[in-house]
């Protein structure tokens, strides 16, 4: 084959994407294995180090590729002298048996070293109340599939171990079954009824949450590229927004005619109480960004011109979860999880989850929105407005 031949090839493309993910998951694996890198940090994985490190195994994988094709070849001309010396030759049909049973040995200690060593990797267990729910609806459904994934592999190169050609049997002819059609097809169809209905009422439960009253409002705003943040003052409650009242002091687009914006307060990271029902009221001033809490097991867009919601309750504090995880750096994180441009990995915040005492601490040090230079620059659209111009956001602040 010439080089240019090669290089186009599917298979050698497929060998070299093979090498290049099992090269990046092992390095990954021993990073955490070291402590390098911890779940649920992925950004600390683009060192230049690691690249380094999955081009050895690149070419590890090439090396393998070119020992097995010299092993072929010597057998072959192994195969042809035995042949020629009129011996018996090499009986290719149990060679490829072995080669498929060695094949599912590797393969399930493959896919029992992925569970244990990635698993690892995953993230911790939930902090809300409801991810405690999704959990056990992923597991169960891991749990399912790795039976029948087993079963399935151990069946099909067992049979393909057992039942390979030989001239001492004859194959038997089976064109139809009722009993396997009706057994594989019912079975299965039981299984998966089970999983969509449980999972219907996980999300009911989840999604559905009306009844579940929200102690605490919070607006959460995605612009390209950052999450502005609006907690609620003394009063409880939310001012309204208006995107069209949006302007360099007003980024949110506060509704100052709306008395319970007066109070409302500007925050950089998500502080929350425990065990309190959080509400996040989620706005887009661009394009579609999206609210993801992976810890929280939360995840909700951000649509420009239809606020979204997402209802939960945090029950593990940041402190708890760092004696858990043994990392006395994690911090919860709130991400963006749409690419909506070009710095989209910049739109993180930290998210802390408190005790209701150190929450009310926090909050009573809260800047308000309503700044004086924004309070001025209102007053000046006030007077405008009255001396006849077009209506704008008035303040009144005779309270
Ligand atoms: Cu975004």
């Amino acid at each position: 084959m010439g080089f240019k031949k090669l290089l186009t090839s599917k298979k050698a493309l497929l060998l070299f994407a093979a090498s290049m993910l099992l090269g990046s998951q092992q390095l990954m694996a021993q990073a955490v294995a070291q402590g390098t890198i911890t779940a649920g940090t992925p950004d600390s994985m683009a060192s230049s180090g690691m690249w380094t490190g999955v081009l050895y195994y690149v070419l590890l994988g090439l090396v393998a590729c070119f020992c097995i094709a010299i092993l072929g070849k010597i057998l072959k001309v192994y195969d042809l002298t035995l042949t020629m010396q009129g011996k018996k030759p090499i009986n290719w049909n149990s060679f490829m048996a072995v080669l498929c049973l060695v094949f599912l040995i590797v393969g399930l200690y493959g896919a029992y070293w992925s569970l244990t060593v990635q698993g690892s990797m995953t993230l911790p267990k939930s902090a809300s109340a409801h991810g405690v729910d999704i959990d056990s609806m992923f597991n169960l459904t891991s749990a399912l599939t790795l039976i029948v994934f087993v079963i399935t592999q151990v069946l099909l190169f067992g049979f393909l171990f057992f039942y390979r050609a030989s001239d001492k049997r004859k194959a038997y002819f089976l064109p139809h079954n009722n009993t396997i059609e009706k057994v594989w097809t019912i079975i299965p169809a039981i299984v998966l009824t089970v999983l969509v209905v449980f999972g219907f009422f996980t999300w009911q439960s989840v999604e559905n949450s009306t009844n579940m009253k929200g102690d605490i409002n919070i607006d959460v705003t995605g612009h390209q590229f950052a999450w502005e943040l609006r907690y609620p003052g003394p009063d409880g409650k939310l001012g309204q927004l208006d995107y069209r009242l949006t302007t360099g002091l007003n980024k949110l687009g506060i509704d100052y005619k709306d008395r319970n914006s007066y109070d409302d307060l500007q925050a950089d990271t998500l502080v929350l109480p425990v065990n309190k029902s959080i509400r996040l009221n989620i706005h887009a001033q661009d394009v579609i960004h999206s609210v993801f809490m992976p810890h929280f097991r939360l995840q909700q867009n951000a649509v420009p011109g239809l606020p979204t919601y997402f209802k939960f309750v945090p029950t593990v504090t940041t402190n708890q979860m760092r004696s858990e995880t043994n990392n006395p750096k994690f911090e919860y994180l709130l991400y963006c999880n749409k690419i909506c441009g070009g710095i989209h990995y910049n739109m993180q915040k930290v998210v802390r989850v408190v005790s209701e005492s150190e929450y009310q601490d926090w909050i009573a040090k809260q800047k308000p929105y309503l700044t004086d230079q924004l309070k001025q620059q209102l007053k000046v659209a006030a007077a405008k407005s009255s001396a006849g111009s077009l209506s704008s956001n008035k303040l009144a602040l005779n309270n």
